[in-house]
């Protein structure tokens, strides 16, 4: 070998050795695309605030919905926990019921003419006339109470784990489980939800996301990352985004937080990518 062979060779040697140090950082900063890189190959979507709508800063939400005008939610804290009906334009309470002091109420949902309030670890629920708040009976579930919603046939409940379960209606028996998951594994922390669109909205405790459920296989579907929702001078004294409401007639989804003085009304360019859908329905009414 000549001494300019063995020079060109060393070059060589020397460029593929640099190329094997640097890989790791160039392969990094290309798959940085912020988000992309916590979440893999679940979509991370944004949002757009529509409108914002006052709400009362005292209110610990842990359940929200939406119907016909109104926001129905349930606040929780031992000695705070309320259900209410809420005008959305003033945040006026318009109808109050008080749980007793020592139930720490959570998720709401309305299905058909009642509406369900869960507590937490008391493992009791309380059905309510709609109309009237008057309380009709209670039912009881093992484990915590978090967040609640109805797909038309089935209630749906969360316990702040990864599993999601499905209750009926009539007499509140479990009729099936499901395990949420991304595509790290499962996904704890499910708590306040929204049935819309043949999706489980959860938002999940205590981030700033909510997570795009496809109820059929548990799966994580998409992300909605609502980082900054809260301008800096609402942000004192809230707690963790928590109550997501959807008005269907109008398309119109609403979130809000624990003690956040503000309800707001967003859009996310969403696809859940949900089997019959195709990403075409859910994700056309979002734009
Ligand atoms: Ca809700």
């Amino acid at each position: 070998m000549s001494r300019d062979m063995w020079k060109q060779g060393g070059n060589a040697v020397w460029l593929i050795f640099l190329y094997l140090t640097l890989l790791p950082f160039l392969s990094w900063g290309q798959s940085d695309g912020g988000e992309g890189l916590n979440t893999g190959r679940t979509p991370v979507y944004h949002y757009r605030v529509i409108r914002s709508y006052p709400h009362d800063r005292r209110a610990f939400t842990q359940g929200l919905v939406y119907e016909r005008g109104f926001f129905y939610e349930g606040t929780g804290l031992h000695g705070h926990s309320t259900l209410r009906k809420v005008e959305p334009v003033s945040g006026r309470v318009l109808k109050e019921v008080k749980l007793a002091p020592y139930y720490f109420g959570e998720g709401i949902t309305i299905f058909g003419d009642r509406i369900a309030q869960l507590t937490w670890k008391s493992r009791v629920g309380f059905v309510y006339d709609k109309t009237s708040f008057d309380l009709l009976h209670r039912f009881s579930y093992p484990g915590e109470g978090w967040g609640i919603t109805y797909d038309g046939q089935r209630l749906i409940m969360s316990d702040g784990t990864s599993v999601l379960r499905f209750l009926s209606p009539r007499n509140y028996r479990e009729i099936s489980t499901l395990g949420v998951h991304d595509e790290r594994g499962p996904v704890t922390g499910l708590n306040e939800l929204e049935y819309l669109q043949g999706a489980v909205y959860a938002n999940v405790w205590p981030t700033d996301r909510i997570a795009v459920i496809d109820p059929a296989t548990g799966r994580i579907t998409a992300w909605i990352d609502l980082k900054g929702l809260l301008g800096k001078t609402d942000v004192r004294g809230v707690d963790v985004l928590n109550g997501i409401a959807y008005d269907a007639r109008g398309d119109r989804l609403f979130v809000t937080g624990k003690l956040w003085p503000k309800v707001f009304e967003i859009r996310s360019a969403i696809r859940p990518h949900l089997p019959g859908t195709k990403g075409s329905k859910a994700a056309e009414s979002f734009r």
